[in-house]
């Protein structure tokens, strides 16, 4: 009994220590990752203040967004020259930046035929419109086309009447069109003038046409919204000194074009990557030196400059060789004081 009293000791003692070891390993593991989360946090927000130095235009405005329209077709009006056409609209926003309208050349001289296309405020031809410009038709306009015409910026009385008024310029016909089955647009009516008796009709006053109205579209600016990163996936525990690969991708609610960046949670400098399409997928490899728990975080950007919110996934990079190697040691020292 006595023999076997010391070795029995060690083996306590060994066990003891051992069993000791199992569990700080992972307490100092953690007060690492926790250190590390406390450097990556305050990496984070050194470099976020580096990106916000990036040569971005100001946010700006996209683009077009419709306000007004009435698309629907079944029929049309010949804009002769002895005539005007008019549809009135009510506007919901503003300025209103531009508009589209129906046509389709029929017959031109000289290959080209104009078109004058106003705003106004009231009927009355003896006004002058808010704004006007030309528009030129030409044989690519041979099929019915939206045309586009941009004005200035006009500032219009939200929810007032307005009249988009076309005239022709010169000899030929041309259609815009319309549809007079269905009222598609209830907040407004289709009017033609006759020059040569010198007054407006409603077209709704004629049977035939009660429900008409013209096909056009009204356009205001859209605010540009930021892209925001839709995905961050890959491995949630890898090895250091392995490239890890991770796929990210940014939708932006226009559909713009974006740029990417990725703080890798280590202090790899992050820089824009792109242009990417909006939803692309983008699989980057990145490598750790270090073990640790990384909090990998991504943000996005449109072609605009405006920035969306980060993103984040969390990654362990524990050194699994190390730490497989290290437990089944102690094990097996374990298993041979015990046998
Ligand atoms: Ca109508
Ligand atoms: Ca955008």
């Amino acid at each position: 009994m006595k023999q076997h009293q010391p070795k029995n000791m060690i083996t306590y003692c060994f066990v003891s220590i051992s069993i000791l070891l199992l569990l700080t390993q992972p307490m100092v593991a953690t007060e690492i990752t926790e250190n590390e989360r406390r450097e990556n946090i305050q990496i984070q927000h050194s470099e976020l203040t580096d990106l916000s130095d990036t040569s971005s235009p100001m946010n700006q405005h996209l683009g077009y967004v419709i306000d007004q329209i009435q698309d629907k077709t079944n029929s049309h009006r010949y804009t002769a020259s002895n005539w005007y056409l008019a549809q009135s609209f009510k506007p919901s926003k503003n300025p209103l930046a531009k508009i589209e309208i129906l046509l389709e050349l029929k017959t031109y001289e000289e290959n080209q035929l104009t078109i004058e296309v106003a705003i106004r405020e009231n009927l009355s031809l003896n006004n002058p419109p808010l704004t006007q410009k030309d528009i030129t038709l030409s044989n690519a306009d041979y099929d019915a086309t939206w045309l586009e015409v941009k004005y200035d910026d006009v500032k219009l009385t939200l929810d007032d009447t307005y009249y988009i008024t076309i005239h022709q310029v010169g000899s030929g016909d041309c259609y815009w069109y319309g549809n007079y089955e269905v009222d598609y647009y209830e907040k407004g009516f289709a009017y033609g003038y006759d020059l040569t008796q010198n007054k407006w009709q409603n077209l709704s006053n004629m049977p035939v046409f009660q429900k008409f109205d013209f096909c056009f579209k009204t356009f205001s600016y859209g605010d540009n919204l930021a892209p925001q990163i839709t995905k961050i996936t890959g491995p949630s525990l890898g090895k250091t000194k392995t490239p890890q690969q991770y796929t990210f991708s940014a939708e932006d609610p226009e559909s713009e074009n974006i740029y990417i960046t990725i703080d890798w949670g280590d202090e790899t400098p992050t820089k824009w990557l792109g242009p990417y399409q909006s939803n692309e997928e983008i699989t980057l490899k990145h490598t750790w030196k270090n073990k640790g728990s990384y909090i990998i975080k991504a943000q996005s950007k449109d072609t605009a400059g405006n920035v969306g919110e980060w993103n984040t996934i969390n990654a362990i990079m524990p050194n699994e060789k190390e730490h497989t190697l290290f437990f089944q040691r102690i094990i097996h020292l374990i298993q041979q004081f015990l046998l």
